[in-house]
């Protein structure tokens, strides 16, 4: 891509659930520098009325699309289960690529992915773990970084959806939502994970079913001993809620709850509170696309690598094992960051 910042970047969507379908219209109306050129997804009559829509091409085939001349930039934003065939066929067809989290959801494809890339020479991948570009994460990192806390001791964070799919299951639970958390948190300290453990309170009564065990209380100890504790929970019934508060030796730091208007009416006081991820975070997609697009155009990648889906698929999986034994503490083995991802 190199020399071409003026040009328009012609990207390929695959998979147009409710992310996939957010980012195309958020790629057409609100960045900069690119459109949609090509569109794939499973359920045709949605891929065919999205390429209508917005004058981009229908493939039926992911791969295909992919590999078209047409498309110099890709987006993964499948199901899950699917992510990693895709990266792994834009690596090698050699194009940019920025796949939605998690980057696999088997500790087995993020290696090959990251093993690609590194045949490849070259960084192309992009995970999109969104809230490296949220303001309010940004101030967080920057107040513990200006060391206004001092040393950080402790974080307790919630991840209340206000209600879930009807797949969500005990281990997506950790691979789909609580992975942001271990990105993160990974970021925000900038520290790897030693230890993990999953405990598991009382059943919530609103998502009780089979095979969901919810909420779960995820804990982890960072390699420095910075003791981390996350409430995921896929029903909060209220609202969309992601709290972070890190606890220092000389201070406190919590991220910003989105402002709101405050109103007072009836002796009572009220703020709303966003339903879901795509309010809370739009800030957060809109900057962190818009920053993909300028990279790719200048021939680099920004945010979250290989590297870190791989290793948020690690640690979300031993959490996985933790929980299927009864919540038992694991140690969690990170490797060494490669000089290439450095
Ligand atoms: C969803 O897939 C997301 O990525 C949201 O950001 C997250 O908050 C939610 O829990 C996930 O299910």
């Amino acid at each position: 891509m190199t020399g071409k910042k003026d040009s328009v970047l012609q990207i390929g969507v695959v998979g147009l659930g409710a992310i996939g379908r957010e980012h195309v219209k958020r790629l057409t109306e609100r960045i900069t520098g690119c459109r949609v050129a090509a569109v794939s997804e499973m359920n045709q009559e949605i891929g065919r009325k999205t390429a209508e829509d917005y004058g981009a091409e229908f493939y039926a085939d992911g791969l295909e699309l992919i590999n078209s001349p047409k498309v110099q930039a890709v987006m993964v934003a499948t199901w899950d289960q699917a992510h990693a065939q895709y990266v792994m066929e834009a690596v090698k067809a050699g194009k940019y690529v920025f796949c939605e989290k998690p980057l696999a959801v088997e500790i087995s494809e993020c290696r090959a992915v990251v093993e690609a890339e590194q045949n490849l020479g070259k960084r192309i991948v992009q995970v999109g773990f969104m809230r490296r570009f949220d303001p309010g994460y940004i101030e967080l990192k920057k107040t513990i970084q200006d060391g206004k806390i001092g040393q950080p001791l402790m974080v307790h964070c919630c991840h209340r959806n206000m209600s879930h799919a009807a797949t969500m299951t005990s281990e997506l639970s950790i691979k789909n939502s609580g992975v942001h958390e271990i990105d993160i948190l990974r970021w925000l300290l900038e520290e790897d994970y030693v230890h993990g453990q999953v405990v598991l309170p009382r059943q919530s009564r609103i998502s009780s079913r089979e095979g969901l065990q919810d909420p779960q209380i995820v804990m982890l100890r960072t390699a420095n001993g910075i003791c981390i504790d996350v409430e995921i929970s896929q029903s909060s019934g209220y609202g969309y809620d992601v709290q972070c508060e890190v606890v220092g030796d000389l201070g406190t730091a919590r991220l910003p709850d989105p402002p709101k208007v405050i109103t007072k009416t009836n002796c009572s006081r009220a703020a709303a509170i966003a339903p879901g991820w795509e309010d809370r975070f739009a800030e957060a997609y809109n900057i962190e696309l818009q920053d993909w697009v300028d990279s790719v155009k200048r021939d680099t990648v920004c945010g979250a690598s290989a590297w870190d889906g791989y290793m948020a698929c690690l640690t979300a999986s031993i959490l996985g094992q933790c929980r299927e034994e009864g919540g038992t503490a694991k140690e969690i083995e990170m490797p060494e960051t490669p000089e290439f991802y450095k």
